[in-house]
């Protein structure tokens, strides 16, 4: 009896580490299946420096890394950071009010197979110009979970080129500044889904969709004049999903949800919302296929077969979710808060295009308090209380090792904060 038990059990390993693991518990679309740093060691980032030991910069800069932190706050950068191939950053793991990189951008272009989460990238007005807050170029396999990103002075969220299967869930895509103002390019053949994402005050470009897209759940506010969701605009052939999202115009917006499509853009639309008339109250409509309000496309009778999400919720019930946990919000900084709570709250209302992040009322990036991490006698990155808990030791360096579920110690850890 004792022996079968046994066998089943290890079946049961065998089964999980045979089947394709999520990039963590319930991650969807087409970088769902994303593994990071796993197999790699444990990086634990215990400062705020721009570079050296312990920091983040030298954290990100070598493949096989998952990195967790002992320390919240703001990493002042002054150069662009450039994160490796199989890296996983659990920003979930700071202390305090998380982590927040201002100061410049971030490039993940190469970086592939990366797991990024919880944690908020601003660059402002003292970044390269002419780069963006968050930068692919190439590269495939990524996902971007709750991550917050504003203030790129070309876009602000970038994916041109030969990039493919990458997720963007749960996040909030902001105030890309004046005079370019750019939510972000979302141009590749190779599958992108954006999800229950929230892109505010950008110009235009929020996103421009060319190539294979999935856009689900989401939820645009106070575009600009340059355009909501850009279809193409291109003589490349587009393949898109855009499904159950939520369109507010704001005090910025000049312009409909959807434009500058042609023949080219082939998508399924369905059950998109659009409140476009800025007068405080949520009154908007579901949008009909068959009127012009979708910019002229090629629409399609059924939603192409891409990845997607495990529940598709109406347009409404995703307004509900983006306000209440889009972004880096196990603890949203002021930002964050501002954008939801008094711009997309207004319904119209409230909201602005921004050249200077530093100036009133977004005021720069804010106080992130950076709290007091866990004991953790082996600085294995997981701390004694948890090993004691689930059965790894407290002090042996044991956070790398894949336990029997197929992720290692240290990534049920970083599951099981958020
Ligand atoms: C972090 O920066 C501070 C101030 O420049 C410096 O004193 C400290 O040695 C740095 N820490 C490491 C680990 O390099
Ligand atoms: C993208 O994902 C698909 C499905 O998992 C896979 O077949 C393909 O090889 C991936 N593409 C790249 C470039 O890794
Ligand atoms: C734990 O072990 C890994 C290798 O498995 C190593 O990279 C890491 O530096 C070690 N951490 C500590 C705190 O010794
Ligand atoms: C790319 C783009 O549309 N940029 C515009 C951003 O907003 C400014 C101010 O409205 C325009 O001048 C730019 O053309």
């Amino acid at each position: 009896m004792m022996k079968l038990t046994a066998y089943f059990a290890s079946l049961l390993v065998f089964v999980a580490s045979c089947s394709a693991l999520l990039a963590f518990p319930g991650a969807e679309g087409f970088g769902a299946q994303t593994t990071g740093g796993r197999g790699g060691s444990v990086y634990v980032v215990t400062n705020l420096n721009d570079s050296g030991t312990g920091s983040f910069r030298d954290a990100v800069s070598q493949s096989g890394r998952i990195v967790v932190f002992s320390v919240g706050g703001i990493i002042k950068i002054s150069s662009r950071i450039v994160v490796s191939s199989h890296v996983t950053i659990a920003g979930q793991t700071a202390p305090g009010q998380g982590i927040t990189v201002y100061g410049n951008g971030v490039s993940y272009s190469g970086a592939d197979n990366t797991i990024t989460r919880h944690i908020r990238y601003r660059m402002g007005t003292t970044g390269d110009s002419g780069k963006d807050a968050i930068t692919i170029a190439n590269g495939a396999n990524m996902i971007f979970d709750h991550v917050s990103v504003s203030w790129g002075r070309d876009e602000t969220f970038s994916i041109n080129g030969d990039v493919s299967n990458v997720t963007i869930s749960d996040s909030i895509i902001a105030q890309g500044l004046e005079t370019h103002s750019c939510g972000g390019l979302i141009q590749t053949d190779g599958g992108v889904s954006i999800i229950r994402t929230l892109y505010i005050d950008n110009q235009t470009r929020n996103p421009k969709v060319k190539g294979v897209n999935e856009f689900v759940n989401n939820v645009v506010y106070n575009w600009g004049g340059g355009g909501g969701y850009i279809a193409g605009d291109s003589a490349g052939q587009s393949y898109a999903n855009i499904m159950n999202n939520v369109f507010i115009s704001g005090p910025s917006t000049t312009v409909t949800a959807f434009t500058r499509g042609n023949a080219n853009f082939h998508a399924y639309v369905s059950n998109n919302y659009y409140d476009p008339d800025k007068d405080g109250t949520l009154n908007g409509w579901v949008l009909s296929p068959t009127t012009d309000n979708y910019s002229p496309i090629d629409i399609q009778a059924a939603r192409y077969p891409y990845p997607t999400v495990n529940t598709l919720l109406s347009p409404l019930d995703a307004l509900t979710k983006v306000r209440s946990s889009a972004g880096a919000s196990k603890s949203r900084d002021s930002i964050d808060n501002y954008l939801i709570n008094t711009e997309l709250a207004s319904f119209g209302k409230v909201g602005a295009l921004i050249t200077d992040p530093t100036a009133s009322p977004i005021n720069g990036p804010g106080t992130i308090t950076s709290g007091t991490p866990p004991k953790d006698t082996d600085d294995d990155g997981i701390p004694d209380d948890y090993e004691t808990a689930h059965g790894t030791n407290p002090n042996v360096n044991d956070s790398a090792q894949i336990a029997s579920n197929g992720y290692a110690n240290i990534e049920n850890y970083i599951n099981s904060l958020v």
